[in-house]
């Protein structure tokens, strides 16, 4: 039996993606910019985690200089006003099975713990708009993409979730929807839950100890080494 969960947010505690792709395409029309992010686009581009990198990477696949880091960091806080803004809307569910094993987990004691490629605001707009509840009511460890030197598929976002609940990751299990995802919390030395998710469906998730298609009815019962829906 696990003593800590550690979720990852976009993908797997809900289906953030196309909020995170329309904040992405307000922020560059209000910029004047003629990008625009359409889903074939978003899917290669998904492949590097996090907005401020996805834009660099954007500039650099069209062969252009783009903006300077300063520039991009700007665009990236505009993109993460209006992701709050479409949040805070209510447009957006949490995944099947998700409520309900929080839920069981604090009931029963478990340490939570989110450890995310974005950024601490968008989970805190993500528990507001989903549970009506500040995150650190729902999680005792938040590990976020810019407090670490190398963000996911490197372990360090898992590492330092591990580290601020002070569990070992033999006693902790990782919730993930993505194959980058997957990599950073296996090299963490975690065993990983996969709940595949629009743009990840299809990827390579080898090394999961089991691919669910939600977490619906899952409670690790019999240890992180024996896990499925009870
Ligand atoms: C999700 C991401 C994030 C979001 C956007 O990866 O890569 O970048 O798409 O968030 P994961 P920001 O689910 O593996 O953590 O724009 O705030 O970076
Ligand atoms: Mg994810």
């Amino acid at each position: 039996m696990p003593r800590a969960l550690i979720f990852d947010v976009d993908g797997t505690l809900a289906e953030t993606e196309e909020l995170h792709r329309a904040a992405f395409n307000a922020t560059f029309a209000d910029a004047g910019l003629d990008w625009r992010w359409d889903q074939p686009s978003y899917r290669r581009l998904l492949k590097v985690t996090g907005g401020k990198e996805r834009m660099r990477a954007w500039c650099d696949e069209r062969g252009a200089a783009g903006p300077d880091p300063a520039s991009i960091a700007r665009l990236h806080q505009a993109k993460t006003a209006h992701y709050g803004r479409l949040l805070s809307a209510g447009a957006l569910q949490l995944r099947p099975g998700v409520a309900a094993l929080i839920a069981r987990a604090r009931s029963e004691g478990l340490a939570l713990a989110v450890a995310t490629t974005t950024s601490p605001a968008n989970v805190e707009a993500l528990c507001r708009a989903c549970w009506g509840k500040p995150a650190t009511d729902l999680f005792d460890v938040i590990a976020a993409g810019d407090e670490v030197a190398a963000k996911k598929p490197a372990p360090d976002v898992y590492l330092l979730a591990l580290e601020r609940l002070g569990v070992s990751p033999h006693d902790a299990l990782a919730f993930e929807d993505s194959r980058n995802g997957l990599c950073s919390a296996l090299a963490a030395g975690l065993p990983v839950v996969i709940t595949p998710s629009l743009y990840t469906a299809g990827e390579d998730f080898s090394g999961a100890a089991a691919v669910l298609p939600t977490l619906v009815g899952f409670w690790p019962s019999l240890g992180s080494a024996d896990l499925g829906q009870s």
